[in-house]
Parts: structure tokens; sequence; C-alpha cells
């Protein structure tokens, strides 16, 4: 069976065009692919190198904004299929901005590459507080927390959301990822997080290194 049909996926998808993603995804079902390898070579493969051709400059917020909703087009059409062919989650993360914080554009960008990783993103939206957090952690089985914030004044409340996971015994369950323009590795160490993301790729690669160690 030929697989140059991965390619055309991958190569539509990095360009954006989500009517043709979602019509050789099905084209591949029709044709009889591993479900999990349309996933695998053809849409996770396209939003690689988005992802990295996005944290070398190569590419910028709007192309990988179309990408991602190309990418978004190719999983619509594929999930109906994947429950029976045995394609599991990754992992899930639970995202969200910051309480005080609108600032989402970055928080999405990092939604995407998590989901183009094949993760599961549970997304709480912006103006997060550390109770919803919190609440979520109790309501998911999701191993880790991406905390985004891009003001000053409010990347402290990534602390709270630290503490309030001490205070209610979970934080041994789940690992508090941090980023954001104002963020650095110092803070997260400071406020007690276990990861710090410099851009929305990195942050993908991060929880799924973290997945991949606790799976061992
Ligand atoms: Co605002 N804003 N804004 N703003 N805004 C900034 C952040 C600011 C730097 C502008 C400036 O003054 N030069 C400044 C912050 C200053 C500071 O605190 N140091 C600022 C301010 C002050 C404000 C207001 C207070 C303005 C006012 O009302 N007086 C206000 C605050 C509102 C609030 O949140 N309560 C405000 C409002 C807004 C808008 C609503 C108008 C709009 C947001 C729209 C939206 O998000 N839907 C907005 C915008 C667009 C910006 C700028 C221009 C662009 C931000 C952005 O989306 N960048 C920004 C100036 C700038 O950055 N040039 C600015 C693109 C995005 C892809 O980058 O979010 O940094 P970013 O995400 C990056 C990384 O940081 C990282 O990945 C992405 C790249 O891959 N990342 C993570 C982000 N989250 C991560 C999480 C991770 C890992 C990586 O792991 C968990």
């Amino acid at each position: 069976m030929s697989t140059a049909i991965f390619d055309e996926i991958s190569l539509n998808l990095q360009q954006g065009r989500a009517k043709n993603v979602k019509d050789l995804v099905q084209q591949a079902v029709d044709t009889g692919h591993n479900v999990k390898d349309i996933l695998e070579k053809g849409l996770l493969a396209g939003m690689d190198i988005i992802g990295t051709k996005f944290k070398n400059n190569e590419v910028y917020v709007p192309e990988v904004l179309i990408a991602a909703r190309a990418m978004k087009a190719g999983t619509d059409t594929l999930k109906p299929y994947m429950a029976s062919s045995g394609v599991v989650s990754a992992g899930k993360v639970i995202v969200g901005t910051v309480k005080g914080d609108l600032h989402d554009i970055g928080k999405n960008l990092v939604k995407m590459m998590l989901e183009g990783k094949g993760l599961e993103v549970i997304d709480l939206g912006v103006d997060v507080s550390k109770e919803k957090f919190v609440e979520a952690v109790k309501g998911n089985d999701a191993g880790v927390i991406a905390c985004s914030a891009l003001l000053t004044t409010t990347m402290s409340e990534m602390k709270g959301v630290v503490e309030a996971l001490v205070a209610e015994g979970l934080r041994d369950k789940v690992k508090v990822m941090v980023g954001g323009a104002p963020v650095t590795e110092t803070f997260k160490n400071n406020i007690g997080a276990d990861f710090y993301a410099p851009d929305a790729a990195s942050a993908a690669e991060e929880a799924v290194k973290y997945y991949k160690t606790a799976a061992v």
C-alpha cells in the first residue's frame, strides 16, 4: 500500500489547507490505511515540522494558527475511528492562563502544540484561579498543569497554584509547567514549579518527555 498520502497530509497541514487535510485523512481511512499511521506519519509529522520551524523563527504565529486549524480538521475526521483502532492519548495536560490575565494567544499555541504531539488537553481558558486549577486536577487524571502568564503582575499567581496544590495534598499527583513572556527558569525554581518552557513547541516537548519518563 502506498504511503505517499501521509506526506500529502503532512504537507497540506503545514500549508494550513484544512479542507484538503480533512479530505485526505478521510481518503486514507477509506483506502484502508492504519489510523495510528495516519495520525503519526501524516498529522503529527506535519505539526512536528511546523513546531520546529516556529521554534527556529522560520514561521510565525499566523502560520502556526492555520496549521493548527488544519490539524484540528484532520483529528476531528480521524476521531471516530481512533477508539476502535486502539490509539490512546500520550497523556493529559490541563492548560490555562492564570487569574487576572486575559492573554491567550500564547496559551492557545501551547495547547495546539500539545495536541499536535498527541496529548489530550483540558483548556480552562483565561483568568483561571488557583481553585479552578485544583478542581481540574481533582476531576481529571492529568499529570501536568501548564500555566501561562503574560503580565508581571499576574505571574505570581503561578506560585499560588503550586501552593494550592500542596495545601490540597495534590502536589505529588501533578507536575506544574510555567511559561509566558515574563516567566523564566529562575522564576520557576523560586516558586517550586517543575518545568519552564520558553515557547509553545518546547512546552509540548517537555510534556512529552515527562510522560515518556513517567511511563518507564
Ligand atoms: Co497585553 N500586554 N495587555 N494585550 N499584550 C503585553 C503582554 C505587554 C508586554 C505589552 C507592552 O506593554 N509592551 C504588557 C505587559 C507588561 C508586563 O507586565 N511586563 C501588556 C499589558 C500591560 C496589557 C494590559 C495591562 C494593557 C492595559 O489594559 N493597560 C492589558 C491586560 C489585560 C489582562 O490580561 N488583564 C492587556 C491586554 C491585551 C489585549 C487584550 C489587548 C491583547 C491580548 C489578546 C489575547 O491574548 N487574546 C494584548 C496583546 C495582544 C499583547 C501583546 C501585544 C502580544 C501578546 C501575544 O499574544 N504575543 C503583548 C506585547 C508583546 O508581547 N509584544 C502584550 C504572541 C504570543 C504568541 O506570545 O503569549 O508571549 P506569548 O507566548 C509565547 C511564549 O511566551 C510562550 O509560548 C509562546 C511562543 O511560542 N508561552 C508559554 C506562553 N505561555 C506559555 C506557557 C508555557 C510555555 C510557554 O507553559 C505552560
